[in-house]
């Protein structure tokens, strides 16, 4: 099984419509142009852009669920390209309904993945236990064999099989959690961390436990799911659903910085920057956010770094 490269490979998704508010899908390029492919070349990458994948115009009400489905659809096969060429993937949201793609094909590449889930909400509604209909805030339901059974059938979604066991997942940053949501979680015993235990254990406990817990038995890929609203809106406030009490900065730097650490990222999502729904530093505080957490999944340390062949100017 391929583990982390030396190489990514990127994918925008610039869609909406697993959510409510325009914007979403003007991500991909913003994150391009704060100087993303540069910077993971700098840190010693070699990096393909797949570009953006196009998708057809968004259809309006019960029609809403097709749109998502079929861009999905198309997500999942570029994702399984990706993994073909032997890339680490990184997947440039757009909403969060787009994990549904990004961990299928992931998953029909590769194989067994375990699965981080980085956000403020556990995203575990099935289409009939949401209170939105918002598929953004369902798209685990679609993912684990655990809830075969809860989704009903779809013909936009007649691709989708469920590809992820409710033991290979965790959660980090849960804050806020509809009562189905934290019904499943508890009935399907998924290991958690909300932010009650963040503050309680410390981040590096928790990535310490998330760890051991991810490669108890075998070391599996990773798939991380990052949602920008797991960050504090204080520091991320471009997001269509922010939340009060998130992680910090460093927090949020953190979890990437360890995961990197692992040797097991394979793909990662970075999702829910909209950059319609607040002022320009704002935007910019949530994009460079997101940018900071990217190149930290590869290795980026605050630390600092130096090539091993670097010498001194000479007086
Ligand atoms: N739980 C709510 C729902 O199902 C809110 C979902 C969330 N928004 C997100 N997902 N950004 O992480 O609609
Ligand atoms: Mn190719
Ligand atoms: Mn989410
Ligand atoms: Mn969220």
């Amino acid at each position: 099984q391929q583990l982390a490269s030396r190489s990514v490979g990127v994918i925008g998704a610039p869609f909406s419509g697993g959510q409510p508010r325009a914007g979403v899908e003007r991500a991909p390029d913003l994150i391009r142009a704060a100087g993303l492919l540069t910077r993971l070349q700098e840190q010693g990458y070699a990096v393909k852009d797949y570009g953006n994948l196009q998708f057809e115009a968004l259809l309006d009400g019960l029609q809403r669920v097709r749109s998502v489905g079929g861009a999905n659809r198309k997500l999942s096969e570029a994702v399984q390209e990706v993994k073909r060429d032997g890339h680490t993937c990184v997947m440039l949201g757009g909403d969060h309904s787009l994990a549904i793609g990004s961990v299928h094909g992931h998953a029909a590449a590769v194989g067994d993945l375990s699965v981080l889930w980085v956000d403020a909400h556990a995203d575990i509604n099935t289409p009939l236990s949401s209170g939105t209909g918002n598929i953004h805030g369902q798209p685990m339901s679609y993912l684990l064999h655990e809830l075969r059974d809860q989704i009903p059938a779809q013909p936009s979604f007649s691709w989708v099989q469920p590809c992820v066991s409710a033991r290979d997942v965790v959660y980090i940053g849960l804050r806020d959690v509809d009562p189905a949501e934290h019904y499943l979680l508890k009935r399907l015993g998924v290991k958690v961390f909300s932010m009650t235990e963040v503050d309680q254990l410390g981040v590096a406990r928790v990535m310490e436990e998330t760890c051991d817990y991810l490669s108890d038995k075998v070391k599996k890929p990773i798939h991380l799911s990052y949602d920008v609203d797991a960050i504090d809106p204080s520091v991320t406030p471009a997001t269509g659903t922010p939340v009060a009490g998130g992680l910090t900065y460093r927090e949020g730097v953190y979890i990437a910085e360890h995961i990197a650490q692992t040797g097991l990222l394979s793909a990662v999502d970075l999702v829910e920057v909209n950059p319609l729904l607040c002022g320009e530093a704002g935007v910019s505080s949530t994009v460079s956010t997101a940018l900071t957490l990217l190149l930290a999944c590869f290795g980026r340390l605050r630390q600092g770094a130096h090539p091993p062949a670097y010498r001194l100017p000479e007086p």
